[in-house]
């Protein structure tokens, strides 16, 4: 059967619009993702029908309001094949959550002396928690290089493994390149030696089937925005002994179990991280976000896109002075490119002029930019509503910019 795109894009009522007069193509979805109607929907229901705070309301709407809000924790258990609904934590987005797990376990368990090991791969907000934390306790950032192609060397990150190794925090799929990393097996070596693993899934959890008791990975952080659904808006995983064994993020209502002024304790699971009253609409509209994906399987959804990706190497890697960054086996449909002759600011503002939105600039991975020798890329990200006419038309786009300066 072939995958249902003209069904899909109705879905999306902001796709149907002109930019600059031209149809709207939307490649920057590596960035933040469009919201079926269905997301629209309840987080205008939720306004208008069930609005109160949760956890501790005695009326109806309260009542109501929890139920949904828990409801989703579940849905999200599911969705990443966590244990338990209690290892799923909200947060504002994946750059809270790595930041809650340096404030908190990182304060605890990294001393003096310990390493962390990251890639050259990170965005920065896998790499700026770390380093701030390193400065303030003396610990020491660990690197995993890459080759030409964007994959972390195997064998020169188990060269940097040893007993000192207290964490491995390591993106899964590359927002700037695509590459997806080897992660069962870097969760396995981490192991060995007694190191925790943060897997960042910020760009995984949309394309790829995620099963968190598999990976065996103690911490995996994604943001909704990125999987159809609202945007300030995370979720940390964390095993149930990892987080009870971690202290509290912030101190506020909802994380204490009882307050005197002589001492306080603090509440279980997920609540102990999740102080003050939380983004309840868009947690209640996150279900639907992830009830849209199981509609058409993740599955499917990664055989089409994978399908977008093959087709643009296929049009655009014959285009003299089309040059693709981050050539990686196993990628996620992130298509990283430049043109011989042009900045990349400069191809991204004529691509809009056609209506076609990509990212440009150095896409929050400025390390893996010097790594690479290069300023930027122009990044066109492909998600379950993109089409191959839309391909085609990013093609010729980009051919005919290439041909003005690649005579
Ligand atoms: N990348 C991009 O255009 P937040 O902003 O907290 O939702 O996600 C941060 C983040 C962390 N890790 C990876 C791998 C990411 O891709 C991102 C967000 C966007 O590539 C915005 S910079």
């Amino acid at each position: 059967m072939s995958f249902p795109i003209d069904q899909i894009r109705k879905e999306f009522p902001i796709l149907h619009q002109e930019v600059h007069g031209k149809p709207l193509i939307y490649f920057d979805n590596a960035a933040t993702t469009q919201k079926p109607k269905s997301v629209i929907e309840a987080l205008e229901g939720y306004y208008l029908h069930d609005n109160a705070n949760i956890h501790r309301g005695a009326h109806a709407l309260a009542d109501r309001s929890t139920r949904y809000y828990e409801e989703t924790r579940v849905a999200v258990q599911e969705f990443i094949r966590a244990k338990e609904p209690e290892e799923i934590i909200f947060t504002k987005g994946t750059t809270e959550s790595i930041n809650l797990v340096a404030y908190t376990f990182g304060r605890k368990f990294i001393q003096a002396g310990d390493e962390i090991i990251i890639s050259t791969l990170e965005h920065h907000s896998n790499i700026v928690p770390w380093q701030m934390l390193c400065e303030e306790k003396g610990a020491n950032l660990k690197v995993i290089p890459i080759n030409e192609a964007g994959e972390i060397l195997f064998e020169e990150f188990e060269k940097l493994l040893s007993p000192k190794t207290k964490l491995v925090s390591i993106v899964h799929a590359s927002n700037a390149l695509g590459t997806i990393n080897p992660v069962k097996e870097i969760i396995a070596a981490a192991h060995q030696v007694g190191a925790k693993v943060l897997l960042d899934g910020a760009q995984s959890s949309s394309h790829l089937e995620i099963d968190v008791q598999d990976l065996d990975c103690d911490f995996f952080a994604f943001s909704a925005h990125k999987l159809y659904g609202p945007t300030g808006l995370g979720v940390l995983y964390g095993k149930r002994e990892v987080l009870e064994a971690m202290p509290p993020f912030q101190g506020g209502g909802e994380m204490i179990k009882e307050v005197s002024f002589e001492k306080t304790t603090y509440n279980e699971i997920p609540f102990k991280f999740e102080a003050g009253t939380p983004n309840i609409g868009d947690v209640i509209a996150f279900k639907h976000a992830l009830e849209f994906i199981g509609s058409y399987g993740k599955k499917a959804i990664k055989a089409h896109e994978d399908e977008l990706l093959a087709y643009a190497n296929e049009l655009l890697l014959p285009v003299k002075g089309f040059n693709p960054v981050g050539t990686a086996e196993k990628k996620v449909s992130v298509l990283s490119f430049n043109i011989n002759g042009m900045h990349p600011f400069d191809v991204g503002v004529m691509l809009d002029a056609k209506g076609i939105a990509v990212r440009t600039g150095h896409h929050c991975t400025q390390p893996l930019m010097k790594r690479l020798g290069l300023e930027g890329t122009v990044r066109a990200s492909f998600a379950v509503y993109n089409s191959k006419s839309e391909i085609e038309k990013l093609a010729e786009g980009v051919t005919q910019l290439a041909r003005i300066k690649n005579k």
